[in-house]
C-alpha cells in the first residue's frame, strides 16, 4: 500500500524565525504519518531549525537539493551525508528550476540520486515536461527519457526509497495546473517505464507524485487519481493555514 506525501516546496521563501514559526502552528495539526506523510522542503538555512521544532511530530524536513561528493573542496555545496548527521532525510533533487537556472543535466542528478541514496537519505526526484514536447505528441519520449536518466544504475532495493515527482514545465508557478487526467497519464508514463525497468511489483510500491500549481481547489480531484499518490506543493504551502487546508483535503 502506497502512503499518500502531501509536500511542500517553499524554494528561496522564508528566514529562519519563519520557518520555526511555521512548523509551531503546523505540528499538532497533522495527521499520522502511516495515514498521511507530510513534509516541507525548505532553504538550507532554516533546514536543522526546523527539525528540531517538528521534534517528534510526523512532519518531515526536507533539504532542497544537495551535492553528490560527501565532502571536499567544492565551495558552496552542501554534502548528502552531513544533511543525514543533521537529522535531514529526505532531499528533492532534479527540481526544474535547478535544470532550468543553475543547468544540472541528468548525468549531475543521477550522481546526486546515488549520492543521497548512499547516504540514507530518501530523494524526490523531479521529472519535468514541457508544454512544447506535448505539442510536437513527443511527451511520452522526454518523461520517460528523464526517468531512464535520473534513476539509471539503481538498484532494486534503492529504487524503492525513491519517490518521483511529475511536473510539468508549464503548471510550474503559473497558476495553470495540468488537468487531473493529464496529471494522472504522467504519473501513469512514469509508472509504466518503472515498470519496464524494475518490473510490476516495485512499480506498484515507489510513489509519484504530481506538482504544478496544486491549490485548495484543485487537490481533491488531483488525489482522486489512483495513480498520483501525493502532491508537490509550491506557492500553496506558503502560507500555514492553507498547507493544513491541503494536508486536511
Ligand atoms: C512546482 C511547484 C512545487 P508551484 O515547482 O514543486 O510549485 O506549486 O508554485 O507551481
Amino acid at each position: 500500500m502506497r502512503v499518500p506525501i502531501i509536500a511542500g516546496n517553499w524554494k528561496m521563501n522564508k528566514d529562519v524565525q519563519e520557518a520555526v514559526s511555521f512548523v509551531n502552528q503546523i505540528k499538532e495539526k497533522l495527521p499520522p504519518a502511516d495515514e498521511l506523510e507530510t513534509a516541507l522542503a525548505a532553504p538550507t538555512l532554516c533546514l536543522v531549525p526546523m527539525v528540531k521544532a517538528a521534534g517528534d511530530s510526523p512532519l518531515k524536513i526536507m533539504a532542497e537539493n544537495c551535492y553528490y561528493k560527501d565532502k571536499g573542496a567544492y565551495t558552496g555545496e552542501t554534502s548528502p551525508y552531513a544533511l543525514y548527521q543533521a537529522g535531514i532525510h529526505h532531499v528533492i533533487l532534479g527540481h526544474s528550476e535547478r535544470r532550468t537556472y543553475f543547468g544540472e543535466t541528468d548525468d549531475l542528478i543521477n550522481k546526486k540520486v546515488k549520492a543521497a541514496l548512499k547516504n540514507g537519505l530518501c530523494p524526490i526526484v523531479c521529472c519535468d515536461d514541457t508544454m512544447g514536447r506535448r505539442i510536437a505528441g513527443k511527451k511520452v519520449h522526454w518523461v520517460v527519457s528523464r526517468i531512464l536518466a535520473d534513476l539509471h544504475g539503481l538498484s532494486n532495493d534503492e529504487i524503492c526509497h525513491v519517490t518521483i515527482a511529475y511536473e510539468p514545465s508549464w503548471a510550474i508557478g503559473t497558476g495553470e495546473s495540468a488537468d487531473p487526467a493529464q496529471a494522472a497519464e504522467g504519473c501513469y508514463l512514469i509508472r509504466q517505464t518503472i515498470s519496464d525497468m524494475y518490473g510490476d511489483e516495485v512499480a506498484n510500491d515507489v510513489r509519484i507524485l504530481y506538482g504544478g500549481s496544486v491549490t485548495t481547489a484543485n487537490i481533491n480531484a488531483l488525489m482522486d487519481k489512483s495513480d498520483i499518490d501525493g502532491v508537490l506543493v509550491g506557492t500553496a504551502s506558503l502560507d500555514a493555514e492553507t498547507f493544513l487546508r491541503l494536508v486536511h483535503h
